[in-house]
């Protein structure tokens, strides 16, 4: 009976703890909010915890299921292991027992701690698999995007001529000697992509032929994908605050694999229609021969 009220007493003190946390997590998110009041820069802040400024609902839905579902659990299973491990080493030492017991097994225990674990995974899996399909179910987009990691450790960014584009272009990493004020160290580029605020936009990523694998990645959308040569890897994202986004390649691509950030500039849609008409005529040299096929056509 001992045992059991001080067992309770401790569920009950991991149980703040992991509130604690939780509430942590969820502040941060807040200050990130307060700090990002109009403009979001989606970049890494000095000092800054936890996982980046979600701004799509993938991203979001990232962001819960790492705050209020992993942490909280990592938390409890870590502070339960080291009760165990102190409980061991200050009760069942030569000094504190010096009589062992000969207990080799016990069906109840061995039972539980197949048991249990299996429930977490299966609390763990729930969230986890519909988060998993909601970044695979491509939702109807309003545009496209095709992106390359060219052989050159550069981005080649692709807007279709059926959705008002009909070129592309190269984002490379700005000279780090002659960086301009305000520019961010290895990840501001030359040629920022643009989208509009609150659109779905479909990402075709992939790699040049002659080239090498490509991690293609902006956190703050969620987003995750790599850029295979020879194939065509599709993911999306709904942008829903207007701010400029950082990634980097993250795959070790090469000598250049450091320098080739990932930039995104979420912006309105009367600015982004102003941006496709400069960018048309910028970047008319370079026309694009990609099209976007009409998927009714193939129903
Ligand atoms: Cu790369």
């Amino acid at each position: 009976m001992m045992f059991q009220m001080k067992g309770c007493k401790a569920v009950r003190g991991l149980a703040a703890v992991a509130g604690a946390n939780l509430a942590v997590a969820f502040l941060s998110a807040g200050a990130a909010f307060a700090q990002a009041a109009d403009f979001v820069i989606g970049a890494p802040r000095p000092n800054q915890m936890g996982l980046p400024y979600p701004v799509t609902p993938i991203a979001r839905e990232m962001n819960f299921f790492h705050d209020a579902i992993l942490l909280p659990i990592i938390t409890v299973i870590c502070l339960f292991v080291l009760a165990l491990l102190v409980i061991v080493v200050s009760k069942f030492n030569e000094k504190a027992n010096a009589t062992p017991s000969r207990t080799t097994h016990h069906t109840g225990l061995e039972i539980a701690w197949t048991i249990i674990p299996v429930l977490i995974l299966v609390v763990i899996a729930v969230p986890s698999f519909h988060l998993l399909n909601n970044q695979l179910t491509m939702p109807n987009a309003d545009m496209t995007i095709k992106v390359t990691g060219n052989s050159s450790w550069a981005w080649t960014w692709t807007y279709p001529k059926d959705e008002g584009g009909g070129f592309e272009f190269q984002a490379r990493l700005l000279d780090q000697d002659t960086l301009a004020p305000g520019k961010l160290k290895l990840l501001d580029v030359d040629n920022e992509a643009v989208v509009p605020v609150n659109k779905t936009v479909r990402l075709q990523v992939t790699a040049d032929v002659v080239g090498v694998i490509h991690g293609f990645v902006i956190p703050s959308f969620g987003v995750r994908i790599d850029a295979v040569p020879g194939r065509l890897n599709e993911t999306w994202f709904k942008a829903e605050r207007e701010g400029v986004y950082y990634g980097q390649c993250s795959k070790i691509c090469g000598k250049d694999h450091a320098y080739m950030p990932v930039v995104i500039r979420v912006v309105s849609e009367e600015a982004y229609k102003v941006w496709l008409e400069k960018a048309r005529k910028e970047y008319a040299q370079t026309e694009s021969p990609v099209r976007v096929a009409d998927a009714s056509a193939a129903r």
